[in-house]
């Protein structure tokens, strides 16, 4: 398959004050464009290619193939990153299905709090996630390109941690985005859908 860029589903500035037209245009147009330039150098005349993006991940990572993890995992990563937010999202309220899934994890509270507790514990680059493995909510987290797949369980909501993510708005302090991030930006929505 050829990557390809998406446009992102809002306005630039539409995140504000959370997260800044600065950051999404930095963040969108040149390092997840970055990643696509060069997974698609990457999977020119690969083994991998003509798989679809679930599988090349997965097989990727079998493979230890660093190069082809990062970038086309970062692919991935970020195709739902812009759709894991949207203006007006956050909020204490999961949709029905998602909800009786907390319940079993413990509640919306330890789930928000141990979700930001993964990324601000993610040491150097990577993601926060809350997964779903065995039928059952999980938070855990990844450093770099890597995401839940390769670790064989479903992504529901991924944060970027990656300092490109939040440095222009908020300086080294991840807690304050991380917070800032699941209160007020996540798209409740796109998390049910990814549940399938
Ligand atoms: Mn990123």
């Amino acid at each position: 398959m050829t990557l390809k860029l998406p446009d992102l589903p809002y306005a630039y500035d539409a995140l504000a004050p959370y997260m800044s037209a600065e950051t999404l245009q930095f963040h969108h147009d040149k390092h997840h464009q970055a990643y696509v330039d060069n997974g698609n150098k990457l999977l020119a005349g690969s083994k991998y290619e003509g798989k679809s993006l679930e599988d090349i991940c997965k097989e990727a990572f079998a493979d230890k193939n660093a190069g082809i993890v990062n970038n086309v995992g970062q692919h991935y990563n970020h195709l739902h990153f812009w759709q894991w937010m949207k203006k007006g999202g956050g909020g204490k309220k999961l949709p029905a299905k998602l909800e009786k899934l907390a319940d079993g994890y413990g509640g919306f509270d330890k789930l928000r709090a141990d979700f930001i507790n993964a990324g601000v514990t993610q040491f150097g680059s990577g993601w926060a996630w809350l997964v779903l493995k065995d039928g059952k909510l999980e938070v855990t987290k990844t450093p770099n390109g890597e995401n839940p797949l390769m670790h064989g369980a479903k992504p529901l909501l991924g944060c970027d941690v990656w300092e490109h993510s939040y440095y222009i708005d908020y300086r080294n302090a991840r807690p304050k985005y991380l917070e800032a991030w699941f209160d007020n930006l996540v798209n409740w929505e796109h998390v049910e859908k990814m549940m399938g």
